[in-house]
């Protein structure tokens, strides 16, 4: 076989692009490795149950209301322990932090604690389960700032995202994807349900130059403020604005960023004037924004919250929200353009 036709067959599995690149850093322990195969082995336990969500009578809720004051999916439930069971015993993390626990998630005092943090959203886009739309897992992931030989704390999850060292997420869609990035580009892997493994078909992912769709819910237009809506009619083609964008909108945060992750695009969720107890809007920092800004620039794009850049931001509580506007950078940079000049 020529060397030619042995590339073009060559089937990378998550494992072996994850091990290519820790060679890469021969200081590299392999823990972090490990930590990856660890999310990528829950990604696979959590797709078998949301493909068989309404048959295994999982769907439908749990009856119990989370910190957010949202109605707790039994998937949701199944995720976050399906995580936090396949992390808390392995050395490698010193404390975890979940969108649907209100305090951090310390490891038992039998288990040892490890040198990097993992914060996750066990299941984004809940509330589109029985609808059979597209779900996702998120993560981050960071070195802890406590000495090694302590249990970890909260400081260790409350890092702004330019500290972060790796991020992804899983996709539960018509396909099964992970995708994540160790700060050397961003890679996303297909689940084949037959052999059970995560294969690479997206290497090197880059936000395509022109962008082709804008996403946000223009239910809420008239509780934005008046820099957010101007720069939605920019972006509807108005004040010399792309006339060609297309408007998509799932309404499930990993589905929507995988979109314009692929295609080019912006989605944001701003802040609005609906609920003053929510004045930031509806995103958790550390949980969503995060780790999808530190993918975003990774593959070229840029997150922003209107204002500063969302990796600049250092966090002050677990479950802070924050207005997000993410995905390819002009479109990002103009909705800064525009909440400066009619917000500020
Ligand atoms: P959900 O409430 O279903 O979990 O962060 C939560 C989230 O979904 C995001 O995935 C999604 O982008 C957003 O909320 C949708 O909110 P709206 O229904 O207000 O548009």
């Amino acid at each position: 076989m020529s060397d030619e036709d042995a590339d073009h067959v060559s089937i990378i599995t998550i494992e072996r692009h994850i091990l290519d690149e820790q060679r890469i850093h021969p200081e590299a322990t392999g823990v972090l490795t490990n930590l990856l195969y660890d999310i990528a082995l829950a990604g696979k336990v959590i797709a078998s149950k949301t493909t068989r969500a309404g048959l295994a009578e999982i769907l439908g809720r749990t009856g119990a209301v989370n910190v957010q004051g949202e109605v707790v999916q039994k998937l949701d439930r199944l995720a976050d322990l399906t995580i936090y069971r396949l992390n808390d015993h392995t050395g490698r993390v010193a404390v975890l932090a979940s969108e649907e626990h209100p305090d951090i998630l310390p490891i038992p005092d039998q288990y040892p604690t490890g040198k990097y943090v993992l914060l996750y959203d066990p299941l984004d886009g809940s509330s589109n389960i029985d609808f059979n739309i597209p779900i996702g897992t998120i993560f981050a992931i960071y070195q802890r700032l406590s000495p090694e030989t302590e249990r970890g704390t909260l400081e260790d999850c409350l890092q702004p995202g330019k500290n972060m060292v790796a991020a992804g997420y899983i996709l539960y869609g018509s396909s099964t994807m992970l995708v994540y990035s160790t700060g050397m580009g961003v890679h996303g892997f297909t689940l084949d349900p037959s052999v059970g493994e995560f294969l690479r078909s997206h290497p090197n992912i880059t936000i395509p130059q022109k962008p082709v769709y804008f996403s946000a819910n223009h239910g809420y237009n008239m509780y934005w403020s008046r820099g957010v809506q101007e720069y939605t009619r920019y972006l509807q083609g108005k004040y010399g604005g792309p006339a060609d964008l297309s408007l998509r909108y799932v309404g499930s945060l990993v589905a929507d960023f995988h979109r314009n992750l692929l295609s080019g695009g912006v989605f944001y969720y701003p802040a609005d004037n609906r609920d003053p107890q929510k004045p930031h809007g509806k995103l958790r920092l550390v949980y969503e924004a995060a780790p999808l800004a530190f993918l975003a620039e990774q593959a070229g794009g840029y997150a922003s919250n209107g204002l500063c850049n969302i990796l600049d931001i250092q966090p002050t509580a677990l479950h802070e929200r924050t207005p997000l506007f993410i995905g390819s950078r002009d479109l990002v940079e103009k909705a800064e353009e525009y909440i400066r000049r009619y917000d500020s």
